[in-house]
């Protein structure tokens, strides 16, 4: 089996459904992402249980946005609690994504996948892609609904710098298309987590990516 290019975002608030799901989707993931709901429901711990469980690297998505120091002080104790990566908004600033990367290995949001990223995000996007190749962050958050916006963030990123995609399945994007588009990695979450059977869910979604070129 090829190393697999699928994150999955655990939005659940609950520890045990939380790490029945992630054992039993483990074999077709490269990660896991976790978001706020996890977070505020089972508590920080929940990155230990989940790395013992699966093996996988922990992706913290605590979108932060704020000074330098607040920045630091919530960044050290998610790496403290285990994180492998952590996601930043690149908006706030150079020095406040500084703060974050000085701790650890950092994931920018340079445009998001829901309708209102055209608002303000997407008019920003160029000075965030600039942001990101000048910090060499380990990668980038891009919109999977929008494929045609995935490949041009590429075409202007440094090589090396990964592009991460949400916004598969549930908001409408397409795994395979993004892929093609130029996305490394792509995360989906209610489309695995929210459905019948998330093994399933996953193995399904990993077969279509592998062997995407
Ligand atoms: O597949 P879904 O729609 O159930 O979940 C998508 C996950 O990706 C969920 O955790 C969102 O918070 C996150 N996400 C987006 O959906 N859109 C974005 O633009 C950015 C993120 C994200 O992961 O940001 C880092």
């Amino acid at each position: 089996m090829s190393e697999s290019r699928l994150i999955l975002a655990l939005d659940v608030y609950e520890r045990e459904r939380a790490l029945e799901i992630a054992e039993c989707t483990a074999e077709y993931l490269w990660a896991i992402k976790i978001n706020w709901p996890l977070i505020i429901g089972s508590g920080l711990k929940i990155i230990t249980e989940l790395k013992q469980v699966t093996g996988l690297p922990i992706i913290a998505d605590v979108k932060l946005a704020d000074i330098p120091n607040t920045n630091r002080l919530i960044a050290r104790k998610v790496f403290e609690a285990g994180a492998d990566y952590i996601i930043a908004h690149g908006f706030v600033g150079r020095d406040s994504v500084e703060a974050v990367m000085e701790l650890g290995e950092t994931i920018i949001v340079v445009e998001m996948s829901h309708p209102g990223a055209k608002e303000f995000i997407q008019p920003v996007t160029e000075g965030l892609i600039e942001l990101a190749n000048e910090l060499e962050s380990f990668g980038v958050i891009a919109p999977a609904t929008r494929p045609e916006r995935v490949e041009y963030i590429r075409s202007k990123l440094k090589p090396g710098i990964r592009v991460i995609t949400p916004g598969v399945g549930a908001q409408g994007g397409k795994a395979e298309e993004v892929i093609r588009a130029g996305a490394d990695y792509i995360i989906v979450g209610r489309s695995i987590y929210g459905s019948e059977n998330p093994r399933e869910s996953a193995r399904r979604i990993f077969e279509e990516i592998e062997g995407v070129v």
